[in-house]
Order: C-alpha cells, then structure tokens, then sequence
C-alpha cells in the first residue's frame, strides 16, 4: 500500500484554508476548545547539578508521583551536541521524498523502525498530523543500522554521541527514582533489563499545518516505556494532562522532558504516574522532538517490586512480560 506522508498532504495544502476530514480531531480533543487558558503551574523544572544529591533525588520523586514529567536542566549534555542532533534529524527530513522513502519502514516489518506515517487510523478513524523516523541506538546488539540515516554524513557520529551522553543522564534518573521510594539505588534499573534495557529513538516531524486549532500531531497517550526523555526544537506543542486541563509545556532552551512511562507506574505500584501527553501543531512552523523511549526487553517481565507491596499495599498492576504488555496496549485490550 503506497503511504501517503503528511509532510506531502501539508505541502499541498500550502495556500488552503482547511484540512482533509480525517485529520480533524472530534470536539473534545480539538486544541482550540481543549487547551487551558487560565494560570497553570509549569511542570516543574529540576536542575541536575546541584551538589545536594538527596534534595535532587526527592524532588525527581515529588514531580514523578505530581505529574509524570518533568524538564531537566544542567544534565551534562553539550548545547552544541543537542543544536548537531537537531539539525541533523532536520537535515534528514528536509531531503526529497525518494530520499526519505529509502529507510521507510517495511510494510511486513513487527518492528516500529523505519521512515513512517501511522497509517492504522485511531479510535476516532482519525490521522495524526506526524511524520517520524524510529530507530534503536542502544544497546549495540540491537542496532539496525539501514534505518539510520546516512545523509547528512555526521548523522551517525552525532547519534552515537548523543546516546553516550543520554545513558548517563539515564542512569542518574533512574538512582534517583529508586532512592526516591527509599530502594537501592540500582533497583529500578535493574528492574526494567539493566544493561539489556533498550533505546529507541524516534524523530517526529510536523510540518506546519493550516488549521491547527483542528488537529493533533500526537493524539493523547502515555508512554508504553519505562522512561522516556525528550527533546523538542523551539516550536512549542507538547501539553500534558494536569488536574483535568490540557497545559503546555514551557519551552527552556537544551532541556530534556522526561515522560514517566506505563512500566515506571506499574513498578513502583502507582506511587509514580505515566503522564498523559499529545502534541499539538503550529501554523506557520515545523515543529519537531526527539524522544528516547528506554524498553525493556521484550521479554522481560515487569511488576510491582516487591519491596514495595505490603498487605496495606497490595499490588495494583499484574506482572507481565512487554512484550504482552505492549500488545494488549497497541490492541486497546485490557492488561
Ligand atoms: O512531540 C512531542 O512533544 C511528543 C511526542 C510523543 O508523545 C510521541 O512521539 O509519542
């Protein structure tokens, strides 16, 4: 079936006044009735650096349990490094189509790596206004390098350096989750595979858009990951479901967002919450992120850790392997 990007539909549309029915979002989800306008707290910011690392730790618990997100700030990763990483996944979907169609994701694939539109329609039988480009960058052994791209040329180097950089941000969060809930520092991570854990990187492109008060570029959801960090350009989209409203996310320039994902919520029994996002789009504007979502592996089984169960607290979640996880969630059938 021949996939027709979005990038393609908005270029059509270049001069229009409205979009194709299929991208236009019910009532209820649509970002001009939607988004909040009254005062909203931002989500909170947490700065890495700090030298007090129990008074970093407590307040990456406290915004995981409040929210499910939260930006980071002095984590180490050179500004130069994320403004390389930008421009390179930019440089990529700038490239002509035949170009970009060369790493589509293969139409029998089980795999989400690859150039792609979500062509499966959801609930609503409605589109996204998105593009992406999915590929694992960690561990080694799960690499695929045919999806990844090799114009512009640094593509590869920037990549790598950037997911050298991104484990060790990685690690610290995940010390600080467990600590935050009085665990070993190592028990989170050792919970969601350790070494194995994967990381998947996808780029999302939306192009800009003639009715962006009708569409969504990601509908509503929460992360099928463990953790998953982000980082945007400085068009501003991302909103997350706080208290009841739609709010935005606060552009600060070299942050990370870190998503509190469904395999955080279920380990830690429903103490952290997976925070429920979508994206919106922008009129004039491409806007586009780039989240990591760090996986377990497939067959990995996660549940409530025992030390936190007790019969006052009795498990909330089933244990269960990803991979069933992940189907049940992508199937919309219940866990
Ligand atoms: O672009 C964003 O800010 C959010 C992206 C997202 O939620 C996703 O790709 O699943």
């Amino acid at each position: 079936m021949e996939v027709e990007r979005v990038q393609a539909v908005a270029s059509s549309l270049m001069t229009a006044e409205t979009i194709p029915a299929d991208f236009i979002r019910p009532e209820q989800e649509r970002p001009a009735i939607t988004t909040y306008l009254g005062p909203a707290p931002d989500i909170p910011t947490i700065d890495l650096s700090l030298p007090d690392r129990d008074s970093v730790a407590r307040a990456i618990a406290h915004a995981s349990k409040e929210w499910g997100i939260f930006q980071v700030v002095n984590h180490g990763i050179p500004a130069e490094l994320i403004s390389r990483l930008q421009a390179a996944g930019k440089h990529f979907f700038d490239l002509p189509p035949e170009e970009k169609e060369a790493y589509a994701k293969p139409p029998e694939s089980q795999s989400v790596e690859g150039y792609g539109t979500r062509v499966s329609k959801d609930v609503n039988c409605k589109r996204t206004w998105n593009d992406h480009l999915f590929h694992k960058v960690w561990p080694p052994s799960s690499i695929n390098y045919r999806f990844w791209p090799t114009n512009p040329q640094d593509y590869r180097e920037v990549n790598e350096e950037y997911t050298e950089y991104i484990r060790e941000v990685v690690d610290g969060l995940f010390r600080c989750l467990s600590v935050g809930l009085g665990l070993e520092e190592k028990a989170m991570m050792e919970a969601v595979g350790g070494e194995e854990l994967q990381y998947n990187l996808k780029i999302n492109y939306y192009p800009p858009c003639p009715r962006p008060d009708l569409a969504l570029g990601v509908a509503a959801h929460t992360d099928l990951s463990t953790l998953t960090i982000l980082v945007p350009n400085d068009v501003p989209g991302l909103q997350v479901l706080k208290d009841g409203h739609w709010i935005d996310a606060k552009h600060i320039p070299n942050a990370l967002i870190v998503h509190i994902g469904d395999q955080i919520e279920i380990l830690s029994n429903g103490l952290y919450k997976a925070v429920l996002h979508r994206s919106t789009v922008n009129k004039e504007k491409a806007r586009m992120s780039w989240p990591v979502f760090l996986e377990p592996p497939e067959e990995w089984v996660v549940g409530p850790l025992p030390q936190l169960l007790s019969p006052e607290s009795p498990p909330k979640y089933k244990a269960k392997k990803f991979k069933d996880y992940m189907y049940c969630k992508l199937n919309k059938l219940p866990q």
